[in-house]
């Protein structure tokens, strides 16, 4: 199941044929730059090439009126200042002879794109497209859009093949409100828009932008805005969105079709943007988004004005759709204070529509309308010197030789797409010795010393980057984890998450030095371990409720991984009787975001059901799809939403509100809490 990449140098043939300071930006090389660098950079032939078609006028009127239509279907026939005058009853937006074409394949592309994800020839795909479509209207351009591309890819979703429920991620750094108008009565697309706002001082200058234009009538709560007060937003601003906002909502509402649009222009280094994510971000947000609905995820470009980040971005989105690691996030040291109050604000304004927010906090106390500053209100803000950004350029990814190795005890069948694993080298004697005093003390097995130096010898080819991910089945869990828990962490600057689910007991591993976090999900509180970095997460009725162990996931665990920053995951299952299949595949999908895509999985000998299915997320397969979320039980809200609350002193990515925490660095409290 491959990616497809729709590209047709026709639409970069249209351009700005007069002055006009508001659309210069737009321009046809941020089309043939990013198609060279997938190019250059090999992932263009890795991906299935897809033509492009024109979207017929049925298509565009599912979204577009006839009125409307009929004028920009004129434009191909006007002289240039009837190509001006037309252009005038819209806002920065620029016609050409030649748009009406480019539009028409614009959408069609996208339309090719959900033909190619829904039958099932591709995995998921991306389409470079010009001209961009979130801002386009029923009966109007704008921003330099024609046709509304995702909306009408939406609609064809729907009408073609069936699709109940489509997720629209807008994180292109402008608000797309033709797509919000599009469909803000129907709870069938959700759509989710960050964007540059400043109160409203921001283009398009909408009221409708803010946080509390949540939908209308039946689709009041599937419209989900976060508008940015503030520039310079960072890695840590988007990430903290997605888990603690985007991404609960979006597994509750179960999308069949994930639809992005993919602007880069919320990236570093762009003129309008003026934010400050760098380009590696895309790796992470398409990562997070993709075991949704089983996987497929159709990318249209949008905006994105700093040639050389734009082109940055599309490969690293491409990259990420292809199933190669994603590089360490850089700079995760937390969100800032103006993207708390955003984040604030619209998870209380979606708290009544959506079980995962029922929690959240009120509306922060400081009256965020009082700031809203009526237009021209104040003076404009002195231009910026153009101060030329520089970030580094992102790491080449290079997908190692080997996807999954797996250590599995005689008569376990080697999962397709594996290998088994086999350490030609012997392990040298100081190792063996360390193993046999530390751990083997009691048994004189030659059976476990043979898999525990299996397991270093896996674990040192993942740090060479050699192998990207291991499973193993093992007779004795806890040592196996000691093993290589003891190993990796003796690697100087390497640290170690360590995720167990189930109920049995976590051995006493280092925590002292910061070396290895613990995270344990279970359904009781153990009374041994103690600390910063031993985290116990405890749902009431342990894994049985997907909900409750899915937003735990998101809301807690992965902020702790990103901002950890493992160099290798280790997961343990241990008797996690109730997990199911699904919820397991998602949990391992999730955690590959991390660590460069380095995680080892452990399970017990005895129980072989899930090798299956392991083996299938650490080879990069999307998690099945775990059908709309119930609500979680209301104790576990509460009480995850509890436990990230006295955690978020010591952990900045937990934080979900800008107001101040008491700190906590005795996180033994959290014992008290299901009391
Ligand atoms: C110049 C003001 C320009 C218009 C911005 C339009 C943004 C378009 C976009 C799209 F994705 F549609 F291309 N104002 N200083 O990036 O959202
Ligand atoms: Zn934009």
């Amino acid at each position: 199941m491959g990616t497809a990449l729709i590209y047709d140098e026709e639409m970069t043939k249209y351009k700005l044929l007069w002055v006009d300071p508001a659309c210069k930006i737009e321009v046809p090389e941020r089309l043939t730059v990013s198609h060279e660098a997938l190019v250059e950079s090999g992932l263009a032939d890795r991906c299935v090439s897809v033509p492009v078609r024109e979207a017929t006028e049925a298509d565009i009127l599912q979204v577009h009126s006839e009125e409307y239509l009929e004028g920009v279907k004129k434009t191909p026939y006007m002289t240039l200042e009837d190509l001006k005058e037309f252009t005038l009853q819209y806002g920065d937006v620029y016609f050409h002879p030649n748009i009406y074409h480019c539009a028409k394949l614009a959408a069609g592309a996208a339309l090719q794109l959900v033909d190619s994800v829904m039958t099932g020839k591709v995995r998921n795909g991306m389409a470079l497209v010009r001209p961009p479509g979130h801002h386009s209207m029923r009966s109007a351009a704008s921003g330099f859009c024609v046709f509304n591309n995702v909306a009408i890819a939406a609609q064809y979703a729907k009408q073609k093949y069936g699709v109940k429920r489509v997720l629209i991620v807008d994180w292109d750094v402008h608000h797309g409100q033709g797509v919000q108008h599009c469909f803000e009565d129907d709870p069938s697309v959700l759509y989710f828009s960050w964007h540059r706002y400043e109160h409203q001082k921001f283009w398009p200058n909408l009221r409708e932008s803010d946080f509390d234009c949540v939908g209308k009538e039946k689709g009041a709560g599937f419209n989900v805005n976060v508008p940015w007060n503030e520039v310079k937003m960072q890695n840590s601003d988007y990430l903290s969105v997605f888990c603690h906002l985007l991404l609960p909502v979006a597994y509750e509402f179960c999308p069949d079709l994930v639809l992005v649009c993919a602007g880069f222009d919320s990236a570093i280094g762009d003129p309008e943007g003026e934010m400050c994510a760098t380009p590696d971000i895309f790796a992470h947000l398409t990562h997070l988004l993709m075991n949704l609905a089983g996987g497929k995820l159709c990318a249209l470009l949008e905006g994105g004005y700093n040639l050389t980040c734009l082109a940055q971005s599309v490969c690293q989105t491409v990259h990420t759709l292809l199933g190669d690691p994603a590089p360490r996030p850089a700079d995760l040291h937390g969100p800032c204070k103006s993207a708390l109050e955003s984040l604030h604000c619209a998870r209380s304004a979606h708290r009544q529509y959506w079980a995962c927010l029922k929690h959240a906090a009120d509306l922060p106390t400081s009256d965020i309308s009082t700031k809203r500053i009526r237009l021209g209100e104040e003076d404009e803000k002195p231009l910026d010197t153009e101060e030329e950004l520089v970030w580094p350029e992102p790491p080449k990814r290079l997908a190692p030789a080997l996807r999954t190795a797996v250590v599995l005890p005689g008569g376990v069948a080697c999962p397709d797409g594996c290998n088994q694993f086999s350490s030609s080298e012997e392990l040298d004697p100081v190792t063996v010795n360390k193993l046999t005093e530390n751990l083997l003390k009691d048994v004189d097995e030659s059976d476990a010393l043979s898999i525990l130096s299996s397991l270093i010898a896996l674990v040192e080819k993942m740090e060479k980057n050699e192998i990207c991910t291991g499973l193993a089945l093992v007779q004795d869990i806890s040592m196996a984890m000691m093993c290589v828990v003891q190993h990796a962490a003796s690697a100087p600057d390497n640290r170690v998450l360590v995720v167990c689910v189930g109920y049995g007991e976590v051995p006493l591993l280092d925590t002292i030095n910061g070396k290895t976090l613990v995270v344990h999900f279970s359904n009781k509180e153990s009374e041994k371990h103690k600390g910063r970095y031993y985290i116990p997460v405890c749902l009431k009725k342990g894994f049985s409720d997907t909900s409750g162990f899915i937003q735990a996931v998101l809301g807690l665990l992965l902020p702790l991984g990103y901002e950890y920053d493992p160099g290798l995951v280790l997961l343990v299952r241990m008797s996690a009787g109730g997990l199911c299949d699904g919820v397991w595949q998602q949990l391992t999908g999730l955690l590959l975001g991390l660590a460069h895509g380095h995680t080892l999985v452990l399970m017990q000998d005895g129980e072989r059901a899930p090798v299956g299915p392991t083996a299938s997320s650490l080879l990069g397969d999307p998690a099945p799809s775990l059908g709309p979320l119930l609500a979680p039980l209301p104790e576990d809200v509460a009480y995850v939403e509890n436990l990230r609350h006295m955690l978020s002193a010591d952990w900045k990515l937990l934080q979900t509100t800008g107001e101040s925490t008491t700190a906590s660095s005795d996180i033994n409290m959290t014992h008290k809490m299901h009391a």
